[in-house]
């Protein structure tokens, strides 16, 4: 295959065929759904049937589904498929309550698979890299979501699984790794092992890095960049509507193409629940149009996001999103002002001074909200008291600036914050009042 386009037709689709190609799919998982214990009773009380559906817009029509209502359908509730057709099931750690469960059918996971070779095609992955996945394996979908995903597309794929960096090093050392799956932050710690290690991590076969799971900055991805020597691409999904493979960026890195042909998207006002117009940040509402054991319907992702304007130079006609503002579930209100993790990261990688990881803390101190951040030095950082103090003066400043409040700031030694195998846990909310 010599096309940029790993499905050149679905990709350059003309919008209005796209559109047409949804309200099609749209009918067909409405008719699906209908089989399922859940979809039945809302279907009943909403007057619903694929007939109803004449336009896309009709799909306001649909109540939204909840993680909540996932969680009272635990765990079969919400299926719409026959269970003895179901091939596999994924479910969320359920570390906030009852887990969530998704049941795939055979034809599901051959959807995911090839969304996800569709992604890594469109970076420039090909039969001859050889594709590593620094990904937990098991019920977290990175990792037999890009193992099948890069296998479908030919690559050699190499399932190191997480942690173990040394190994992991190893692995790329040895087998010649061209691309690598990795969540930013565990991307900027291999970096870092690297260099302990004494070898140039700017040496490596690696060229491509693929990044998500979890919300970083653009600041971020370049350091990553410029760490490794790769261009990282920023990959979006998540385990209710599969897993990775619904939005990646392409070569241009400007916003994330979401398949529209297999997720049908809205961005809503998460007070109001109305659309926003587009180009406004709201909440990412996603259906699914390819899923035939356990179709969603127009479920709250509570991921803030906005829909860019504009086409894409790259010819791909599927609209792309912005990268993830944050959750609103992730928000946190100190003494009246509402802040998202990812503006203190903002401000923090701005500093040479400072290493990646980071650790804010809510805490309830004389009846009073107080904000610490404890920010990791890197090795650029002095060891004289009175630069750091400046230093510490500087950042809280500018913290100040971007969130509008001012935290208690500790400047700790590399390596003394708590470093997670999975996704980076960046606040702790002692606060009692909660
Ligand atoms: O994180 C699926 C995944 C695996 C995506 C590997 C990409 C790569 P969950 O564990 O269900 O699934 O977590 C989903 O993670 O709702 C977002 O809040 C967040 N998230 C995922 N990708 C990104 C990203 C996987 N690129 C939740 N940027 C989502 C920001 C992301 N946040």
């Amino acid at each position: 295959m010599n096309s940029k386009y790993w499905e050149p037709e679905i990709e350059t689709m003309p919008r209005p065929q796209l559109q047409a190609f949804q309200l099609e799919r749209l009918r067909k998982t409405i008719a699906i759904a209908s089989q399922s214990p859940y979809y039945q009773k809302v279907f009943a009380t909403h007057g619903i049937t694929p007939e109803v559906i004449q336009t896309i817009d009709d799909v306001k029509k649909i109540p939204f589904t909840t993680k909540a209502d996932m969680r009272l359908c635990y765990p079969f509730g919400m299926v719409s498929g026959k269970l003895d057709e179901a091939v596999r099931l994924h479910s969320s750690s359920g570390t906030t309550g009852t887990p969530t469960v998704i049941v795939h059918s055979q034809h599901d996971l051959d959807s995911w698979a090839n969304l996800v070779a569709r992604c890594l095609y469109m970076v420039g992955v090909r039969r001859s890299d050889v594709f590593q996945n620094s990904s937990g394996y098991g019920m977290f979908t990175g990792g037999l979501g890009f193992q099948y995903g890069a296998e479908r597309l030919g690559a050699l794929t190499v399932p190191a699984a997480a942690g173990n960096s040394k190994r992991q090093i190893k692995f790329i050392q040895d087998f010649h790794t061209t691309t690598l799956h990795a969540i930013p932050s565990y991307a900027i710690r291999l970096a870092e092992v690297f260099q302990e290690e004494g070898i140039d991590p700017t040496t490596t076969s690696l060229r491509t890095l693929v990044i998500g799971a979890e919300p970083h900055t653009d600041e971020q991805r370049k350091k990553i960049e410029r760490m490794l020597d790769v261009r990282a691409y920023n990959s979006f999904g998540m385990s209710e509507m599969n897993g990775p493979g619904v939005a990646f960026e392409c070569t241009e890195q400007n916003g994330m193409h979401f398949w529209e042909d297999c997720y049908l998207v809205e961005i809503i006002d998460p007070e109001t629940g109305q659309h926003v117009p587009d180009g406004e940040i709201g909440e990412l509402v996603l259906t699914t149009l390819d899923r035939t054991m356990m179709p969603l319907l127009r479920y709250r992702t509570r991921d803030l996001t906005r829909i860019l304007p504009g086409s894409c130079p790259c010819g791909r006609t599927h609209l792309r999103i912005d990268r993830i503002k944050g959750r609103s579930d992730d928000m946190f209100i100190i003494k009246g002002v509402n802040i998202f993790p990812m503006q203190v990261e903002k401000t923090l990688v701005q500093f040479a001074e400072l290493g990646s990881n980071y650790l804010i803390t809510l805490e309830t101190v004389n009846n009073q909200d107080e904000m610490m951040v404890e920010v990791e030095l890197s090795e650029l950082s002095s060891d004289n008291y009175i630069e750091l103090e400046n230093l510490r003066r500087a950042i809280t400043r500018q913290l100040k600036d971007e969130i509008l409040v001012t935290p208690k700031l500790k400047l700790v030694k590399k390596g003394s914050l708590p470093q997670s195998e999975g996704k980076a846990v960046r606040v702790k909310d002692l606060r009692d009042n909660k």
